[in-house]
């Protein structure tokens, strides 16, 4: 078993929450100084989300959580007129600000929307990226060849694969290929998605996505790990064949989405080696996974390279 989960799961609930919520799950991780900041989705009593910002010492335990929402939904723009949701993270070294991607919602449908932030109090938004239907968004922290790259998931046709584009500029995107296909019979055949944000590692950038398959009971979510050229970042090195993670807890198959492990973050602490997945179970509350970054390679890089045709 590559994750452990973490013995106190779940991390974070709505009885916890300084304020009257329904559910806190799904959020952005990043390590900002010494400090574990999370950007996490809250949904109203309204069944509307948004985002707000919980901060750990350990990134385990003693989370201080804003007193009110940190990033609210903007009504006066149509695409925000339903939430925010699913926020990723990545520091942009050429900016020097932290970019999220989310998930405004407009009465179109879901499309991924940019806001970029230096300290997680005042954000600027760049307005949406791409069109409905399109979710589980995240920039690299870098360019390749003079472009952004942006990992995204169109539902186009029913069907929901994970993408990549390329921009000049983080606002014009084109250049549009199919990354990750979605595996006809095996646990991710019926959707895939983004986790966390990509992950640089000098083998490749580590990617972490969820995997549905529809059953009888409704959807499964389940976690899965590929590793894309560090360079060129459209070609996949490898993709693992069986899921890390499966709802198998109380707090996973129990919520408002029972059956739900949905990665969203994840931050890497070099002195121990330790990488922490960050995710939200049943749509309901936060848990914590714990893997071993030199484990994890070691699994993924004895994982076969897809074919082109797959
Ligand atoms: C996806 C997203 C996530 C959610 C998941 C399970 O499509 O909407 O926000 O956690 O479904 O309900």
């Amino acid at each position: 078993m590559l994750f452990r989960r973490y013995e106190n799961n779940p991390i974070l609930t709505a009885n916890q929450w300084p304020y009257p919520v329904n559910a806190v799950f799904n959020p952005g991780a990043i390590k900002v100084d010494d400090e574990t900041v999370l950007l996490v989705r809250v949904e109203d009593l309204r069944g509307f989300s948004h985002l707000t910002v919980a901060r750990s010492k350990d990134g385990m335990a003693d989370w201080r959580i804003d007193p009110s929402p940190t990033l609210q939904s903007d009504t006066s723009v149509q695409e925000e007129r339903w939430g925010l949701e699913d926020p990723r993270i990545v520091w942009l070294e050429e900016q020097e600000v932290y970019a999220i991607t989310y998930v405004s919602f407009s009465k179109g449908g879901p499309l991924v929307s940019l806001a970029t932030t230096k300290d997680f109090r005042t954000f600027t938004r760049h307005g949406p990226l791409l069109p409905p239907e399109d979710k589980d968004a995240c920039v690299f922290p870098r360019r390749f060849q003079g472009r952004f790259a942006l990992i995204h998931r169109p539902l186009i046709r029913g069907e929901g694969h994970i993408w990549i584009a390329f921009s000049p500029d983080l606002r014009h995107w084109g250049d549009h290929r199919v990354l990750l296909p979605t595996r006809p019979g095996l646990w991710d055949c019926h959707r895939v998605g983004l986790g966390p944000q990509p992950i640089e590692t000098p083998e490749g950038w580590l990617i972490i996505y969820h995997g549905v398959r529809s059953t009888a009971s409704g959807s499964l979510y389940r976690v899965g790990l590929a590793l894309l050229d560090l360079e060129e970042p459209w070609k996949v090195i490898c993709r693992a064949e069986e899921w890390l993670l499966n709802p198998r807890e109380s707090y996973e198959r129990v919520g408002d989405v029972p059956g739900v492990i949905f990665p969203t973050g994840v931050v890497v602490h070099q002195e121990t080696d330790e990488l922490f997945l960050y995710y939200g179970a049943a749509d309901s509350s936060v848990g914590l996974a714990i893997a071993h970054m030199s484990k994890i390679k070691e699994y993924l890089l004895s994982c076969p390279t897809p074919r082109s045709s797959e």
